[in-house]
């Protein structure tokens, strides 16, 4: 293998799915992962029609840390040479006052936006020391720096992707690894259907009277940034559509 490779987490939709395609269009071999297998590798068999990538797809649960190191550790020694890792998988459940929220979400919230990059990361992060080279990506949100209505535990868990990005940075920087947090405002992907448990009019709603951003969008940004020369490293960048000023100020038509 000479080209470079990318592990993607949440590759089955969305930011996840757009980045694994503009990376394999720059050539690189991928590692994508989600819970849905079957979509990971339609879009490998896509990509490889398309541009012949090579792709493991790996199905997973990022909550479940033994599932997590059972699959990684099948990675053999040249795919463990990962360059660019895009810790992306995650979601919101529910837009519920805390008073009225459910413990349920909250738990899958914080294991699958917090503890699951960490499962993620601590796998890949020696790979990286022992490679002395590679990216950590992680996809945080305008949640992140943010409090809106209802976006609680959401906007909590987004808040430790900030911190957990600005420490990795510190912790990572005498090995030469860079990490970048990228942090994107409203975007239309499945991620509204999920936030409402599969209500289309509810998400559909979010996206009505303004241009969000697509998942392209995003897969470009993030492209963008792990293509900086090795002396530069883009720490943190935040983008919206252009009808929103910040997490609850959108200008709808
Ligand atoms: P989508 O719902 O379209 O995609 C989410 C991806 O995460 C899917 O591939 C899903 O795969 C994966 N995922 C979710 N839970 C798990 C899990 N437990 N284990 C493994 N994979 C999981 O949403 P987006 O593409 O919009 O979201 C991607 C990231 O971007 C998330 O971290 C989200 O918080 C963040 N974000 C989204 C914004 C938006 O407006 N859309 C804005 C800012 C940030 P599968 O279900 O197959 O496991
Ligand atoms: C996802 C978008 O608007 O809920 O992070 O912050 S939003």
């Amino acid at each position: 293998m000479t080209s470079k490779t990318a592990l993607i987490t949440g590759a089955t939709a969305g930011f996840g799915k757009a980045t694994a395609e503009r990376f394999a269009k720059e050539g690189f071999n991928l590692i994508i992962t989600g819970r849905r297998k079957e979509r990971l590798e339609e879009l490998a068999q896509t990509l490889k029609n398309k541009y012949n990538t090579e792709s493991v797809c790996l199905g997973f649960d990022v909550r479940d840390r033994d599932q997590v190191r059972a699959n990684l550790e099948t990675l053999s020694a040249e795919w463990r040479k990962i360059d660019v890792l895009v810790n992306n998988a995650g979601l919101a459940l529910g837009l519920n006052a805390l008073q009225d929220g459910d413990y349920r979400d909250w738990d899958q919230m914080i294991d699958t936006n917090v503890k699951g990059l960490l499962y993620v990361s601590e796998m890949v992060m020696p790979w990286m020391i022992a490679n002395k080279k590679g990216h950590i990506i992680n996809v945080g949100s305008i949640a992140g720096t943010e409090v809106y209505p209802g976006g609680n535990i959401y906007c909590a868990s987004k808040h430790a992707v900030n911190a957990i990005s600005k420490a990795m940075r510190i912790d990572l920087l005498k090995h030469g690894i860079k990490v970048t947090q990228v942090r994107p405002g409203l975007a239309e992907t499945e991620f509204s259907m999920v936030r409402f448990k599969g209500d289309a009019e509810k998400a559909d709603n979010v996206y009505k009277g303004y241009e969000p951003m697509h998942a392209d969008d995003i897969a470009e940004v993030i492209f963008y940034v792990s293509s900086t020369p090795t002396h530069l490293n883009i720490n943190d960048i935040e983008l919206t559509p252009n009808a929103q000023a910040n997490s609850y100020t959108v200008f709808k038509q």
